[in-house]
């Protein structure tokens, strides 16, 4: 047993999103969503897996937070379906969508468990899109902040902890770049620019909202951040670092926690043509808001490994491993700045992902210095195939190590002087993985449902014990 453990006021949590638990996709006034739409395209996700009914949560809902309580779980993150509230993403209210997260919320509270509101998990009004096109449209930012603060002024006597987007980075990536996800669009660089630019100052026009009405509430963006390192001391390769971390890390952060893009990449961005029109107003607006956040929410689930990449090199465009069968990844980049090989130290899952314990005390040390801001994990976890025994029993043991080595070094970054707030990992019952389907499981409770359907029946996993220890000891059993 350590010694070590977090401090008292710390939030051992869980997360999840609407799309990938609820179900229920047209009932109760529900709108739908440019997910719900793009899982009908054939070939977009593994197995043309769908959220339309998920595991049931819209229905066991009750169940669910009944075993978060009997875990002993401290914070649940989980997102609001836009269309739930604002069927077509503007307009009337839609009072039984209210209902159903004030139900969630009283029902965490109830159980002394601190709801952590996601505003927006990728799943926008498809009304919006058919209308404007969506985030491509500057229509969209009003619209956003119109949800966003009619749910704050709502739930904010219940509410502390609010997050405005999750992983802006990557749903622009997929929907703009790589057309993963929706919109599906394809090397739309300046697009994918504009997008993020929109998004951007949704999430700042939110936060400056949120402060007049809710000022003890907390808020910020959660960021999926893959810190990087070089893969070898050859200054090509450190500078195929620093240009990745511009670009891909910094372009986000730095945006949240100084309100300003990083120079270096804006005029690389300038000199191709795409780097996103900035007024002056919006300069001020970006810089207020980064004044008044309050933490930087984290996303971490692995590290990259940047090398120099020739122009004639990998593109951002490869193939990505969505069927669990190692070493089908291939090495993305962007030729003439970087290449992502894989990290020859590291062992991975069967999704090809880094497992790097490590990487998370780096990213929390990384954000302590450059933004002094307190940090959420608001996602960590092991996407992993699980097997349910006759006894309806599931054995994870490389889920509770990989948790176990994870939460280590997030006390290592706190004893380091990190101020970190909470730790959620993804994700508290087994959900739908985007794209890789149900057989990619995260989750402490097993929830018996494949690609074709099942029981929906929920059961414990070793975890689920073993992190109702790590919770009960504020990190001491480990
Ligand atoms: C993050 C998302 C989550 C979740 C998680 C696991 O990027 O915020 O919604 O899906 O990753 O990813 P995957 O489902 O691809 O394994």
């Amino acid at each position: 047993m350590s010694k070590k453990t977090m401090p008292k006021n710390f939030l051992w949590g869980s997360a999840s999103a609407a799309y990938q638990i609820e179900g229920a996709y047209q009932e109760d006034g529900k709108g739908l969503s440019n997910w719900d739409e793009f899982v009908k395209i054939p070939g977009k996700t593994f197995k043309e897996s769908t959220g339309e009914v998920a595991v049931d949560h819209y229905h066991r809902y009750l169940e669910d937070i009944a075993l978060m309580a009997e875990m002993g779980l401290q914070t649940y993150r989980f997102s609001i379906a836009w269309t739930r509230i604002f069927p077509k993403g503007k307009g009337e209210v839609n009072e039984a969508g209210v209902k159903f997260y004030e139900a969630i919320i009283d029902t965490c509270v109830q159980y002394g468990i601190e709801p952590m509101i996601t505003l927006y998990h990728w799943d926008i009004p498809q009304a919006l899109v058919e209308e404007y096109g969506g985030w491509e449209n500057a229509q969209v930012v009003d619209d956003f902040v119109h949800y966003a603060t009619y749910l704050i002024e709502r739930f904010k006597e219940k509410v502390t902890y609010w997050i405005t987007l999750n992983e802006q980075n990557i749903f622009t990536t997929f929907g703009w770049l790589t057309a993963m996800h929706p919109p599906g669009k394809f090397d739309e660089e300046a697009l994918f620019y504009k997008v993020n630019h929109h998004a951007f100052l949704a999430h700042a026009k939110t936060v400056c909202a949120f402060k007049e009405i809710h000022p003890n509430g907390k808020i910020g963006a959660s960021f999926a951040y893959s810190p990087s390192y070089a893969l070898t001391s050859k200054p090509e390769d450190a500078m195929a670092k620093m240009d990745f971390d511009n670009l891909k890390n910094f372009w986000w952060m730095d945006v949240y926690a100084y309100g300003r893009y990083p120079k270096t990449a804006y005029t690389y961005l300038e000199s191709k043509g795409v780097a996103p029109k900035v007024t002056q107003e919006e300069a001020i607006l970006l810089k207020k808001a980064a004044s008044l956040v309050d933490f930087m929410g984290v996303n971490y689930y692995q590290t990259t490994v940047c090398e120099y990449n020739p122009l004639d090199g990998a593109t951002p465009y490869a193939q990505m491993n969505t069927s669990g069968k190692k070493g089908t990844n291939e090495v993305t980049g962007v030729p003439g700045v970087y290449k992502n090989p894989a990290n020859p130290y590291l062992e991975t899952t069967d999704w090809d992902w880094s497992i790097d314990p490590m990487g998370l005390s780096y990213a929390c040390k990384e954000i302590t210095s450059r933004y002094a801001l307190p940090i959420v994990i608001s996602e960590n976890g092991l996407g992993a195939f699980d097997t349910l025994t006759s006894e309806n029993e599931i054995h994870d043991p490389y889920r509770i190590a990989y948790l176990e080595a994870h939460i280590n070094a997030l006390i290592d970054a706190s004893q380091a002087g990190c101020e970190i707030w909470a730790y959620c990992t993804w994700s508290f019952t087994d959900l739908l993985s985007w794209l890789n389907g149900y057989q990619k499981r995260y989750g402490f409770v097993y929830v018996d449902r494949d690609e074709a359907g099942g029981t929906m029946n929920r059961y414990k996993k070793d975890s689920y014990y073993w992190y109702q220890d790590v919770i009960k000891s504020n990190g001491g059993s480990l």
